[in-house]
């Protein structure tokens, strides 16, 4: 994961719209990017690569995920395919374009869930307890 190779420009949107999020769980210190951007990040960049697009396989309770968070349409929102608990009160497929605002605002309502950041995986395997500081490298706002 060699953060000079992703598009800064990504890193800086979700940064600056991300204001806030994940605070809770933040590491303490990453330089010259506000340190409460980072796991949102890191986390962003496992499940999706950044790719707003993007649209999980099938998982095995027949729900998919959405977009640059890879947010589940059995618990947050509904993609008129079974049952969801839609717990961000909107379509899947807003979570597909390049205006990544309502997924951040969905985002902050997953990880306000007991589990917080450990709703996702990507976030477990990937970045919980791992210098992040690479993830900034470049950037700042
Ligand atoms: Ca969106």
């Amino acid at each position: 994961q060699n953060v000079l190779k992703l598009p800064c420009f990504k890193l800086l949107q979700l940064g600056r719209e991300g204001n806030n999020l994940f605070l809770s769980s933040a590491p303490s210190h990453h330089g010259p990017f506000p340190s409460h951007f980072v796991p949102g990040i890191c986390t962003a960049y496992h499940e999706s690569k950044y790719e707003s697009s993007a649209v999980g396989p099938p998982n095995t309770d027949g729900s998919q995920d959405y977009g640059v968070f890879q947010i589940n349409s059995r618990y947050w929102c509904d993609n008129q395919q079974g049952e969801t608990a839609n717990g961000c009160r909107i379509s899947c497929s807003a979570f597909t374009n390049d205006d990544i605002t309502d997924d951040i605002e969905c985002a902050k309502t997953v990880v306000r869930d007991p589990q917080g950041m450990d709703a996702w995986v990507a976030w477990k395997n990937h970045c919980k307890g791992k210098d992040l500081s690479e993830w900034t490298a470049g950037c700042s706002l």
